[in-house]
């Protein structure tokens, strides 16, 4: 189908721009502030963080929302999933909608539980969804939580996209006839303060912010077609040091999760000094399994659960969630956007 070609085409644009679509990492603009005395052994510290209020996870990132509903993505996900089982990683699948549509695409997804039974799974959704539409998407993998996408600037850059875009009231029908965790989460382009507002007033307690940074998908689009060139955009949207502070003032009424560019452990580790609770990877797992094979993403997987508890140790901190303690510098640039955008928590 076309929408199998789309997916397709993502997966493989994804894979061809990755690396090139930012010209600097957002990361490096939060250095965290180094301790000689952590007064700690490692035996002190857990990876354990927190996916949502009730969903507990052996480490704090998992495997981002990707892929679904074609041939290629059927295989892809079924690596993925053995990868996730094999490492005990949570993992979200691509948007289900693909298997709404097309029956035909829904083993690409169903492969995800069948090769992981036991797994924290995310089932995947537009935010434009119905609540029914919603429950077969989180019944067709036995999801533990689903993640609803908010993707205007992709649809917009895309000929064949949405134009319109009245999502609040439907999120917050979804929210209240749901039996699992919604999660509300951008794809690449950040989340602002405001947004986050919305999204609280509307009944939303975990929210993914997903910034800039990474995989983009005004270059993705862009590089689909060329009949509307909408190249300005790449720099589009908050990054992911930017959404997380953003987010600061909203820390204690909502879960924040983060994803968008993160390539590294100590990218992890930002993530959770600037509040997040736990941290989705997307594209750069991906570019390591079509790149380098299974292996070698089990391996970083691995390495990064080593390197992140180490550095947790570094830290001084016992778990995940009390890298929030951890003092940090912050870049003139970020400091300076920190400060205009008045995030403050006072
Ligand atoms: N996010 C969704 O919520 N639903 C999707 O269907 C979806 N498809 C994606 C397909 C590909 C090939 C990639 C690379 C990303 C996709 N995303 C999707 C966005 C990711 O979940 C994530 O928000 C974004 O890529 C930023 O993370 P990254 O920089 O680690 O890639």
């Amino acid at each position: 189908s076309q929408h199998a070609q789309r997916k397709n085409e993502h997966i493989s644009l994804a894979e061809k721009l990755y690396g090139i679509s930012h010209q600097n990492h957002p990361f490096d603009g939060v250095r965290i502030i180094h301790q000689s005395l952590p007064e700690l052994s490692i035996q002190d510290v857990t990876l354990t963080s927190a996916l949502t209020e009730t969903i507990q996870l052996s480490a704090p990132f998992y495997i981002e929302a990707m892929t679904g509903g074609s041939e290629l993505s059927l295989k892809l996900n079924q690596q993925l999933a053995r990868i996730a089982a094999d490492c005990d990683l949570a993992m979200a699948c691509g948007s289900q909608s693909v298997a709404l549509k097309h029956p035909d695409g829904i083993d690409s997804f169903r492969v995800l539980r069948q090769e992981n039974p036991n797994g924290v799974l995310i089932a995947n959704i537009s935010a434009a969804a119905s609540p029914e539409q919603v429950k077969t998407v989180v019944q067709m993998i036995d999801a533990n939580a689903v993640e609803l996408h908010l993707n205007v600037a992709q649809e917009l850059v895309m000929p064949e996209g949405e134009r319109s875009f009245r999502w609040l009231d439907n999120i917050n029908e979804i929210v209240q006839r749901t039996d699992v965790p919604v999660i509300v989460k951008e794809v690449g382009f950040g989340m602002s303060q405001e947004t986050i507002q919305q999204l609280i007033n509307t009944g939303v307690k975990n929210i993914n912010v997903s910034g800039r940074g990474g995989t983009n998908f005004a270059r993705i689009e862009n590089r689909r077609n060329h009949e509307n060139d909408f190249d300005d955009l790449a720099d589009w949207g908050q990054t992911t040091p930017e959404s997380l502070l953003e987010s600061q003032r909203f820390q204690k009424e909502a879960h924040v999760i983060a994803s968008g560019g993160i390539v590294t452990p100590l990218d992890v580790i930002k993530c959770g000094n600037l509040g997040a609770q736990a941290v989705g990877v997307a594209g750069y797992f991906l570019n390591k399994l079509i790149r380098e094979g299974d292996d070698a993403l089990i391996q970083t997987i691995n390495n990064w659960r080593v390197e992140i508890e180490r550095v947790l140790l570094l830290c001084g901190c016992r778990q995940f969630n009390e890298l929030t303690k951890v003092p940090h510098v912050l870049s003139n640039e970020l400091q300076s956007y920190f400060e205009q955008r008045n995030t403050r928590n006072d």
